[in-house]
């Protein structure tokens, strides 16, 4: 058959030439892991000789995945077989898992030349996360002899928190059922465990939270604990340890005592037996997530005692084996103070009062995952206390998975936030940690759509480095995810920076929150005043009438601005000078208040909401040229959304112009279009069947 390379070759070449989406339709499944075809010097480089990847530390399991994906990788993108031996001549790619050089926790060092490269790492992690970025920056199209530096991750935990239940419905989850089939565990081990431990590896995740926080007391059963021993053992090559959301009333759930009270000795022990337990399955057990007396959680304060008490009973029973990480996101239905100052009044109080193995974790604004919030006031106002950011990656409030908004502008807002206590945000938590809460679902593009897998993406690489930029993290997902063509990238990567601010213009502009429909929060609903508890209500947070809008937390209201250090508060206080974007979040003004645009702030507010709309059309029509870089499915799929996306924004729009008109009595600025329905059509629309609620 001796016409057949030829064949192949001028076959190869003619693909070559054709744009990418006349290849295999993708779905989306491979992620940001797809190794695509290089060409021109990055391929060169790797196959003027043959490719070998070696390790002297073949033999571990890390160092095995590390040689594996290297090898599959490496073969995808040139199309050639690589050797598992060094043979004379050679491109040699080696791994050194052994270096005493490099530090612990997952560092690397990558030294290519033209012979080849070295993956340099104190132990097998190390050389994994090595790997994975190599791989990332030849994806980029960057030539072996180029690569050259260290990197280390900068914050010891960088976890996911799944809000899973174990029947598998997902919590603000919309991308399907739960990826957790633990119905078939410990027997069965979904092909799908294994390339979530990938995906998650390749952007340095090292821990998940397999469960709800609101949490089931039944998962700490036995039954349980096998089944998460089978997940813990599947993903320990990766790196990846296991921890559980632990509901604080297990000993009376499912232990048999007449109390949780943290200080009973029998709920100490039982809890310390409950430990024992979970070590002798698990090893490197990571330890309990609890959300304690929130929205109906059981916690210590039903029996008298502090958040301090119960995080300190539960992190001595797993001893330093552990850790308890205990969640901030407290507010109380019989405190009628304003919700967002619950949190730092309950909290920082107890500074310096959490054991060593206790991480307070926060959330990154006061409220709750809105799509623009000032970063919380915890920040840098507990010196003592260990604390880690939250952050959702699932988009609860910001259009569930249809909308496009990349997140990733949005934690950097948060991360480099001044907290006046002379540290930033990324600062304070670096010592300790971020955990996102995951957008994973059975969906066969795992997140519910292809653009929120960088949301995925982008959190894991700002919790490795929070100082990277959102622009760097969006042109490297995008040229592995989708094309490397710079034309590509030079149109995709802005138009994922200004999608968050898009929706936050259609949603909530002007620091405008929690105006989402009731429960599943989805749609708009400003216009909902008369639920039971008073900070469930848009109407609690937007206080529209026929003289203003806006929440006061200065002086002259709820004073909530005072938590916030002097330097801060300063630049909050004062109407005039509050950048607009967090105008109404700290101020009630009237109607005519002036803006800095020269508009009034009614004008101002029609004026973000048409911004809002236009930007998701703008984004829709980028969207649309760039058909020829990506392959059919997936660019039909994204299309689609779009479309979603274009008809919801003007859905918020409408619904919050005419409810705000009927508060307010005024007409639109000449030239603005009406909205499409009468308020009482918006009003009447209702969602029983949305996900994730
Ligand atoms: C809210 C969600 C709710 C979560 C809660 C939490 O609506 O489902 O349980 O946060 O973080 O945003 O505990």
């Amino acid at each position: 058959m001796i016409w057949k390379a030829p064949f192949a070759a001028v076959v190869a070449a003619f693909l070559a030439m054709l744009p990418s989406n006349a290849a295999q339709a993708e779905d989306g499944y491979d992620l940001w892991l797809r190794h695509a075809p290089l060409e021109g010097e990055a391929l060169d480089a790797l196959t003027v000789r043959p490719l070998a990847v070696v390790s002297d530390q073949a033999g571990n399991a890390t160092v095995d995945i590390a040689l594996a994906e290297l090898r599959a990788g490496l073969s995808n993108m040139t199309g050639r077989a690589v050797a598992t031996a060094a043979e004379p001549g050679a491109t040699l790619i080696a791994l050194d898992c052994d270096h005493p050089q490099i530090a612990d926790g997952g560092a690397f060092s990558l030294n290519g030349s033209s012979n080849g490269l070295t993956v340099y790492a104190f132990e097998p992690l190390g050389c994994l996360y090595g790997a994975y970025a190599l791989l990332r920056d030849l994806a980029q199209g960057t030539p072996l002899g180029e690569i050259g530096y260290s990197d280390a991750p900068a914050m010891p935990l960088r976890m996911l928190n799944h809000w899973d239940n174990p029947d598998g419905h997902v919590e603000r989850g919309y991308a399907g059922r739960s990826i957790f089939d633990w119905w078939h565990l410990p027997e069965r081990l979904d092909q799908r465990m294994i390339d979530y431990a990938r995906a998650n590896a390749s952007i340095g995740i090292n821990g998940v939270v397999v469960n709800n926080v609101n949490a089931r007391a039944f998962m700490l059963e036995p039954r349980y604990i096998v089944k998460l021993a089978r997940l813990a053992d599947a993903w320990r090559p990766y790196g990846i340890r296991v921890y559980l959301s632990a509901r604080f009333s297990a000993p009376r759930d499912i232990g048999g005592l007449p109390t949780a009270d943290p200080l009973d000795p029998a709920v100490r022990a039982w809890w310390k037996a409950k430990a024992d337990e979970i070590y002798a399955a698990i090893p490197d057990f990571g330890g309990f997530l609890v959300k304690a007396n929130s929205e109906g959680q059981p916690g210590p304060q039903d029996y008298g005692r502090t958040h301090a008490d119960g995080a300190n009973m539960m992190a001595e029973a797993l001893g330093d084996r552990g850790t308890v990480i205990w969640r901030a996101f407290v507010y109380s239905e019989f405190d009628d103070t304003d919700r967002h100052a619950q949190a730092y009044a309950e909290f920082v109080p107890l500074d310096g009062q959490f054991a060593p193995n206790v991480i307070v974790q926060v959330k990154n604004g006061a409220i709750d995952f809105q799509p623009r919030e000032p970063f919380h006031p915890m920040f840098g106002a507990m010196p003592n206390t260990r604390l880690m950011l939250e952050a959702q990656i699932t988009k609860e409030y910001l259009g569930f998975a249809s909308h496009l908004a990349f997140l990733a502008p949005m934690w950097e807002e948060v991360l480099e936030a001044d907290t006046g206590h002379g540290a930033t945000v990324a600062e304070v938590v670096a010592p300790v940690g971020m955990a996102g809460v995951a957008n994973t679902g059975s969906d066969r593009n795992w997140s519910g759509s292809d653009f929120d897998q960088a949301n995925w993406y982008a959190f894991g690489r700002l919790a490795w480095d929070p100082s990277l930029s959102s622009e760097t993290i969006a042109r490297e997902w995008a040229a592995q995810t989708f094309s490397r063509a710079p034309a590509f990238l030079d149109s995709v990567v802005p138009m994922m920076l200004g999608s968050r601010e898009a929706v936050v213009d259609y949603m909530t502009p002007l620091g405008l929150a929690h105006l989402m429909d009731t429960g599943h929060h989805y749609g708009p609903a400003p216009w909902v005043c008369d639920l039971e508890r008073p900070e469930w209500n848009p109407c609690y947070y937007h206080r529209a009438d026929a003289h203003g809008i806006g929440f006061d937390r200065t002086e002259r209201g709820t004073h909530a601005l005072a938590q916030y250090a002097p330097s801060v508060a300063a630049q909050w206080a004062d109407p005039a000078t509050t950048d607009p974007i967090w105008l109404l979040w700290f101020h009630r003004v009237s109607w005519d208040h002036p803006m800095p645009s020269g508009r009034s702030l009614w004008a101002e507010l029609v004026h973000r909401y048409d911004s809002g709309v236009a930007a998701v059309d703008a984004m829709a029509a980028t969207w649309a040229d760039l058909a020829p870089y990506v392959d059919a499915q997936r660019h039909r799929a994204v299309t689609e959304n779009l479309a979603i996306q274009a008809n919801e924004a003007r859905w918020w729009r409408d619904a919050s112009l005419a409810y705000w008109q009927s508060v307010n009595g005024r007409e639109l600025p000449a030239g603005t279009p009406s909205p499409a329905h009468a308020l009482d059509y918006y009003r009447s629309l209702t969602f029983p069947e949305a996900p994730g609620n």
